[in-house]
């Protein structure tokens, strides 16, 4: 995929133009090395082991033709007050006025039991009424027989059908080319 940078923003977005789809996700769940994985192109979002303090939209133009947009993480613990409000009100801009805006997917640990964050951030998606796919990542670290039980718990947590969450994995590449044909369909 041809990728192309457009900027960081922490503040206010360029006008909305080609087809968008945002990722998003709580810090360090793997959004960042997922893009990276569906891109085709380590290194175009930089990827870390220790959650980030990016309070900042991310655009990246693809092919031409659409844009990703990689949303600050959520929920982890160190942030200020002032911050998480900060996050609040840039998300509630975003998802408020975009009309460009195809999709909203929003990674979840596939690893973990399913997090009350996630699902408010899913409620409040419903609540803009905008199209939304979760995408269960670090899939790999799921033994393969539970795999089924684990998406089928978060189906039932976030009030999602089981079938519209992709398990995925950057690290043994594990749904890679669903979620490229779901990112071209929605974008066309
Ligand atoms: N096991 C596993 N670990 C992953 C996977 N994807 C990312 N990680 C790890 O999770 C951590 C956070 O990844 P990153 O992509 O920076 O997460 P982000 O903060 O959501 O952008 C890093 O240590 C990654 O190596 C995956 O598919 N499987
Ligand atoms: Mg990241």
């Amino acid at each position: 995929m041809k990728a192309l940078f457009l900027g960081s923003f922490p503040n206010e977005l360029p006008p909305p133009t080609l087809p968008e789809v945002a990722f998003a996700g709580r810090s360090n769940v793997g959004k960042s090395s997922a893009i990276n994985a569906i891109v085709g192109q380590n290194g175009l979002c930089r990827t870390s082991g220790t959650p980030g303090r990016t309070q900042a939209i991310n655009l990246f133009q693809l092919d031409d033709r659409w844009i990703a947009a990689d949303l600050p993480g959520y929920g982890y613990a160190k942030v200020s007050h002032g911050d998480r409000a900060r996050w609040k009100q840039m998300v509630a801009d975003y998802f408020g006025h975009r009309p460009t805006l195809r999709l909203v997917v929003t990674f979840v640990d596939a690893r973990i039991p399913p997090q009350e964050i996630d699902t408010v951030l899913i409620q409040s998606l419903r609540e803009y009424n905008l199209p939304m796919a979760i995408f269960a990542t670090k899939i790999d670290g799921v033994t393969r027989n539970k795999r089924a039980a684990a998406v089928a718990a978060l189906g039932k947590a976030h009030g999602i059908p089981a079938d519209r969450i992709l398990p995925f994995s950057a690290h043994e590449a594990i749904g890679i080319e669903d979620a490229r044909r779901l990112l071209h369909v929605v974008t066309r």
